[in-house]
């Protein structure tokens, strides 16, 4: 298992050594968040690492306190304990200290809220519409085709060039350009969905009659295929509506998008060719 989780690692800095198409998914033996690719994202990692240092703090401190009364203050070695109640300025402390430690926690909270929450100008949008149990996707900027994409049995696995993990795999994914501002606006056809998708860093409620809207930006140069779910308990069938996100060069996309125009449910095949002729498929084998 360790041996394996090791490989699995030298294989990903190999293939990000080589520049190759990278797969966002989940991992054997991975502890931690997945790896970000969007700005928010990042914020999200290291606002995570910050608290848990923080909290890594806390926890020591607390349990430094419990082990010096417990030792300090037995029956044994204290026979005669003292009476008062009250102390006035470690009360201060204890109420001041706390205040100050959400204070610091606040400020880059608030500031990752509002970098979520407020959409700079986007390059263009994808619409999800969550459905029991298959998301539908609209390109509203690009000609307006639309498709339902739905996950991949097991038996249809393994049909294309890059990772097809079970339970993650779609048969239409959806495509996007890198370094592009995409805003996604997400909504449900009968109850409420989520667009969750780890390594954006995005996770929006689709609710009927509303229309939510999110955003990410892949950075420069991370092109390849990542993988999400539905995040809100939408039915038997919850577990079993992937998302499929491939981001790739300007130029394919562009391609992707003229064959998407004639028939969504043909366009992969661009991306099977781009993937083939990068090479990526020495990437699926190896994930
Ligand atoms: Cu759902």
């Amino acid at each position: 298992m360790r041996l394996k989780a090791a490989l699995g690692a030298l294989a990903t800095f190999f293939l990000l050594a080589t520049g190759a198409v990278h797969a966002g998914q989940p991992e054997d033996g991975r502890l931690g968040l997945q790896r970000a690719v969007t700005p928010v994202m990042e914020n999200i990692i290291s606002f995570h690492n910050l608290l848990l240092w923080i909290i890594g703090a806390i926890c020591l401190f607390v349990l430094a306190l419990l082990v010096w009364i417990v030792v300090r203050y037995n029956a044994k070695s204290n026979p005669t304990p003292k009476k008062f109640s009250h102390n006035t300025l470690i009360e201060i402390i204890w109420t001041a200290v706390p205040v100050l430690i959400l204070v610091v926690i606040a400020v880059p909270s608030f500031r990752l809220l509002y970098m979520q929450d407020v959409i700079p100008e986007p390059d263009m949008t994808i619409k999800a519409v969550g459905n029991q149990w298959n998301w539908t996707y609209e390109y509203p900027d690009h000609g307006g085709f639309e498709f339902v994409s739905n996950m991949l049995e097991e038996e249809e696995l393994g049909t294309q060039p890059w990772s097809q993990p079970r339970l993650l795999a779609t048969d239409v994914p959806v495509v996007v350009p890198e370094g592009t501002t995409v805003r996604v606006q997400v909504t449900a056809s009968d109850v409420i969905h989520s667009w969750a998708m780890p390594s954006f860093g995005v996770k929006m409620d689709g609710i009927p009659g509303r229309l939510n809207e999110t955003w990410f930006r892949v950075n420069e140069g991370e092109t390849g295929v990542f993988y999400g779910q539905c995040s809100e308990i939408c039915g038997i069938r919850h577990a079993f509506m992937p998302i499929e996100v491939h981001v790739v060069p300007q130029e394919v996309f562009d391609a992707w998008v003229e064959a998407a125009n004639a028939d969504p449910y043909a366009a992969s095949s661009v991306l099977a060719a781009w993937y083939e002729s990068t090479g990526a498929t020495a990437v699926a084998a190896a994930r």
